[in-house]
This record gives structure tokens, sequence and C-alpha cells, in this order.
């Protein structure tokens, strides 16, 4: 069996995954810019790395069967310090995926889409609507698995993760919570799956209230089995008063620099 390259061990979802990969006995590589703060399961080896250093990316990437793609800045930054970790950075995730003939798992991220209205039930294939330098910077990464997939055959699968926490911590949170078990066997049915082409999937629970719908989790035999619901009576009151963010599927990442007069003023131009 072929190893496994992680990138963004170090961060939240990494460090729940890779618990969870090593018990399946899958040998791993792993890396990020920071340390790995966790014990190292038996089967891991860790290297840091900055994802700007195409050379140490595909050295990391020789002889893997897959790269977990979860590294780059998770939250919203200015654009220059997106640009080198989540741009450039997955020119080399993907270089090294095409050398390789290994696939790729991508943690994309709903702010890909972020300024579609909350009331629009949306299905994979809906326009990019990023909300922010960093859902513009999933957008890219989604479109560069397009790209890899139909000029090279590298397969690849993007998750559009909505609030992948511990438990929700708000209204909109109720529709877009990811639980860590449901994440966690979203990457394992990835890793056995036989084929999956290049795929997009909605990366939240079972959760009545979601703005998304048709994906293409069935190339892949994944079913969410958590639901955000129950925390409906603790978290269902905690909204704002911006209206920015209380309108968009993105929430917060909308608001910040939001200059446009009257958020969201529905004109013809803003149809999906
Ligand atoms: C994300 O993409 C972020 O990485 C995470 O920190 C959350 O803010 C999440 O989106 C969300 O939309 O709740």
């Amino acid at each position: 069996m072929k190893p496994i390259l992680l990138t963004g061990a170090s961060g939240a979802l990494g460090r729940m995954l890779v618990p969870a990969l090593a018990a399946q006995g899958h040998a791993l590589r792993l890396t990020d810019i920071a340390p790995f703060p966790d014990e190292l399961p038996a089967n891991a080896i860790f290297e840091a790395a900055d994802l700007n250093d195409g050379v140490t990316v595909s050295r990391l990437a020789e002889g893997v069967s897959h790269i977990l793609h979860f590294g780059g800045v998770s939250t919203d930054q200015p654009f220059e310090a997106i640009f080198g970790p989540n741009l450039r950075g997955l020119y080399h995730i993907y270089e090294a995926a095409r050398r390789e003939g290994a696939r790729v798992a991508f943690a994309s991220s709903n702010h890909s889409i972020g300024f579609h209205l909350r009331e629009t039930k949306l299905d994979a294939d809906c326009a990019f609507r990023p909300d922010s330098f960093y859902g513009l910077s999933k957008a890219y990464g989604e479109l560069m698995g397009r790209l890899y997939w139909d000029k090279h055959g590298v397969e690849n699968i993007n998750y559009r993760i909505g609030s992948c926490w511990p438990e929700p911590l708000n209204r909109r949170s109720l529709a877009t919570w990811l639980s860590y078990p449901d994440m966690a066997r979203l990457v394992q049915a990835t890793i056995t799956a036989p084929r999956f082409g290049h795929a997009v999937i909605w990366a939240c629970s079972a959760n009545p209230t979601s703005y998304w719908g048709a994906d293409h989790r069935d190339r892949i035999g994944w079913q969410p089995q958590d639901t955000a619901e129950k925390w409906r009576d603790k978290v269902g009151h905690i909204t704002t008063n911006n209206p920015a963010i209380e309108h968009h599927q993105g929430g917060p990442y909308c608001a910040p620099g939001y200059s446009r007069a009257a958020p969201p003023t529905a004109d013809a131009f803003d149809l999906p």
C-alpha cells in the first residue's frame, strides 16, 4: 500500500484526521508549515514544509497514492498572504500529483460560493461567487482540479466544507455544520472509492436547513450520518445585526470591507 500525503496536518482538521487515518492502517506522510503538536502515530512521519517550496512538496509526494490537501491559509486574509500558500502552493500540489499519478482531495470551502443568498438551494454545478480572497483561492483550487482532470486525468475531489467544528456555534452553522466523524468518513470514502474523476461535494452533515443540494457523493458512496439539528435550542438564536452576514451563505466572510450600498439589494445582475 502506497503512503498518503496530508498537508495542513497541524491544523484543526489535520489533527483530527491523523489518528483516524492512522487507525485505518494508512502509512502517512504529514506536512505543515507549523510543527505537529501531537504524538505521531507509529505509521506516520512529519516534515515541516512551506507550500511555496515546490522542490520540497514534490519530494514529499514521491510514491504517494493520494494527496489530502488541507494546507494553506484557512481564513480570510489580505491577497498577499493568500497568494503564496493557496495559489502557488496549489500548483505545486497538482504538479506533484500529475508526476506521481496520485489523486488529490482538496479542502475547498463554502466561501467559494459565499455570496449566494441563503434562500437559494445550490447544486454543485452552481456559479462560483467567492466572498473573500480566501474564497477566491478555493474557487481557483477547484478550477485547478478541473484543469488537471481534463488535461492530465488527475482524479480530484473538492470538499466544499461548511463549518467543520466540534459543534455548531450559531444559527448559520445549523445549516453549514460538518461533524468531525462525517469529515473523517468523507476522507475514508475518497481513499477507497474506485474512481471519481473530478468531483465536488457539499461537505456538511445531514442538516435539515442546509443550503446545498445535488453533488457527486454517489461516486464515492458517502452519506453524512450526523445532524446539527440537535443544537437548535442552544444556538438557533445566535445571529448578528449585519445584513451582509445574515443574507449570504458565506456569513461573516461577506462583511469585511463590504462597500455596496444596501446589502443584499438583489437587482437583475445578482441572479445566480
Ligand atoms: C472556512 O472555510 C473556514 O476555514 C472556517 O474557519 C469557518 O469559518 C468555515 O469556513 C465557515 O464558513 O464556517
